[in-house]
C-alpha cells in the first residue's frame, strides 16, 4: 500500500482538510480456539500482514465523511450526537458509527468533533478475516485522535480493545473480544494468547519454518445477513447452557456459586479442574438434544420466556437443541488452545497441526459452523501436506487457516488451486490464498 498516495487522494477528495493522519490496522488469523472467546475462554490468533489504511483529518462541524478507494463502499455521511442512529444493517458506517458511539459513551465525550475519512485495504472482506473489527478499530484511532487521546498513554491499548469489543455490537453481532484485542495487540512474529478472565495478552512465537497459509473458501460469510443470526447462535447456546449450570449449582450449593459465562467454571470463584468442568457438563447436559418445555422445567421460568432470552436468536431445531455438542466444542477447543500454546512454545508444529484439525471436526460436528466448502478446502490443504487446517473465525464460509513447511506452500497452493478451487468451487482466477507473517499492531504512520 502506498501511503504517499492515499494521502494524495484524501487531499484531492477532502480540499481544504488539511494534511491527513495515516493509521494502518491489520486483520488476525485465529490459529485455535473458535467461539471461545464470549466464554471468557483463552484464545490464540495472530495480526495478518494485510490491513486496512485510513487517512483523515478532525473537523470541527461535527460531520462524519467517509470515503472508500473501492467503489463497492458509496461515500457517506453522518452527525456526530450523543445518540447515533444506525444505518440499515450491511451498511459500511455502521462500523464507524458503533466505535464513535461506543468512544463517547466511554470516555463520556461531551463535544462531539468530526472526521474526513478515505479508506483503502488489501484485506478481504466477509472472509473470517476481522474485517469488520478491522474498520471498528481503525475508525476507534482515528476517533480518538481527534478526541486528543494519546493511544497507549491516555488509553491503554487493552483498554481500548475492550472498549470496541463492546462497542461492536452496535451492528448486531454478540462477539467476544478476540478480533479488536488481535488487532490492537498483535506481535510481529508471534501469535497472541488472549485470556478474558483476567483480561491479558502473552506472545506465543511462531518456530522457524513453518508457514501460515490463508484461503478464502469463496464462500461469503457476511455477518450482516444470514450468517449474523447464525453467529448469534452461538453466544445464546453458551448463554443457555450457563443458565443450566446455574440451575444446577443453586440446587446444589444454594445461591453462593453462579456462573455469567462458561469461562467462569475455570477461572471464577468455582476453580473447576478438566474432571471436575467434564462431570459438571456430563451431569448437566446428560441427553444429545434438549427440548425447550425441558430447559423451560429445569429453569423453571416459562417456555416463553426460554424463547424470548435465548431460542429467538437460534434456528429451529425440531428435535431439540443440541446443547451436549456445542459444550463438549467449547471443553474441547478451550484445551486445544492450552495444549497448542505449549505446543507451538516447545516448537511442535506437528502435535499443533494435529490439534487444528481436531478442531475442525469440532467445529463441524459439534458447534456447526463449518459448510461443505470448508470441510473440503481444509481436506485439500491436508493432501497437499499441510500440517493441520481449520477454518478460522466465525465460520459458515470465510477463511482457512493452515500451517505448512515453509518450503512446501509453493507446491500447497499449485495443489488446492486443482484440487478445491476448479474442481469444488469452479474457480479459474488467480487463487484467494496467500501466505502471512504474522504482523504488527494496528499503529498511525506519521
Ligand atoms: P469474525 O470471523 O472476525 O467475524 C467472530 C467474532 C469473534 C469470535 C469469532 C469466532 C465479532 C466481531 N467477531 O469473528 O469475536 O467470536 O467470530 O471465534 O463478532
Amino acid at each position: 500500500m502506498n501511503l504517499d498516495e492515499l494521502k494524495q487522494a484524501f487531499v484531492a477528495r477532502y480540499p481544504g482538510a488539511g494534511e491527513p493522519f495515516v493509521c494502518r490496522v491489520p486483520g488476525r488469523v485465529n490459529l485455535m480456539g473458535e467461539h471461545l472467546d464470549y466464554n471468557g475462554l483463552p484464545v490464540l490468533p495472530m495480526a495478518i500482514d494485510r490491513a486496512i489504511y485510513l487517512a483523515f483529518a478532525p473537523n470541527r462541524d461535527g460531520e462524519f465523511r467517509l470515503a472508500n478507494q473501492n467503489p463497492a463502499y458509496p461515500d457517506v455521511s453522518f452527525e456526530n450526537s450523543a445518540d447515533i442512529a444506525p444505518s440499515p444493517g450491511g451498511a459500511w458506517e455502521n462500523y464507524a458509527k458503533a466505535a464513535v458511539q461506543g468512544l463517547n459513551q466511554s470516555l463520556s465525550v461531551e463535544e462531539y468533533p468530526g472526521l474526513d475519512v478515505l479508506l483503502d485495504s488489501d484485506l478481504p472482506d466477509s472472509a473470517g478475516l476481522s474485517s469488520s473489527s478491522a474498520l471498528v478499530v481503525g475508525f476507534g484511532m482515528a476517533y480518538l485522535a481527534a478526541l486528543g487521546f494519546t493511544l497507549g498513554e491516555d488509553i491503554p491499548r487493552l483498554k481500548l480493545a475492550g472498549i470496541l469489543a463492546g462497542a461492536e455490537h452496535y451492528v448486531g453481532t454478540a462477539g467476544g473480544g478476540m478480533d479488536q484485542t488481535a488487532i490492537l495487540m498483535g506481535e510481529a512474529g508471534s501469535a497472541i494468547r488472549i485470556n478474558f478472565i483476567p483480561f491479558q495478552v502473552d506472545p506465543v512465537p511462531l518456530p522457524d519454518g513453518v508457514a501460515v497459509i490463508v484461503c478464502d473458501s469463496l464462500v461469503k460469510a457476511t455477518k450482516t445477513g444470514d450468517a449474523q443470526q447464525r453467529y448469534n447462535a452461538g453466544p445464546a447456546s453458551c448463554s443457555l447452557i450457563a443458565a443450566l449450570i446455574n440451575a444446577h449449582l443453586q440446587a446444589e450449593f444454594g445461591n453462593e456459586f453462579e456462573i455469567e459465562c462458561l469461562g467462569e467454571l475455570w477461572y471464577g470463584s468455582l476453580c473447576f479442574n478438566r474432571t471436575e468442568v467434564k462431570q459438571l457438563l456430563d451431569t448437566v447436559l446428560p441427553e444429545a438434544r434438549i427440548a425447550p418445555d425441558k430447559i423451560a422445567r429445569r429453569l423453571n421460568m416459562p417456555v416463553a420466556q426460554v424463547r424470548e432470552y435465548w431460542l429467538d436468536s437460534m434456528p429451529d431445531e425440531p428435535e431439540g437443541l443440541p446443547l451436549q455438542a456445542r459444550a463438549r466444542h467449547v471443553f474441547n477447543e478451550y484445551y486445544r488452545v492450552m495444549e497448542g500454546r505449549d505446543a507451538l512454545l516447545a516448537g511442535d508444529v506437528t502435535t499443533f497441526g494435529r490439534f487444528m484439525n481436531a478442531s475442525q471436526q469440532s467445529c463441524a460436528d459439534d458447534y456447526g459452523i463449518s459448510t461443505p466448502e470448508l470441510d473440503a478446502l481444509c481436506a485439500a490443504l491436508r493432501d497437499a501436506g499441510c500440517l493441520g487446517a481449520r477454518l478460522t473465525g466465525a465460520g459458515f464460509g470465510g477463511a482457512v487457516v493452515a500451517l505448512a513447511p515453509a518450503k512446501e506452500v509453493d507446491r500447497v497452493l499449485r495443489e488446492i488451486k486443482e484440487s478445491y478451487y476448479r474442481k469444488v468451487v469452479k474457480w479459474e482466477g488467480a487463487i484467494p490464498a496467500f501466505c502471512t507473517t504474522a504482523g504488527a499492531a494496528a499503529r498511525y504512520n506519521s
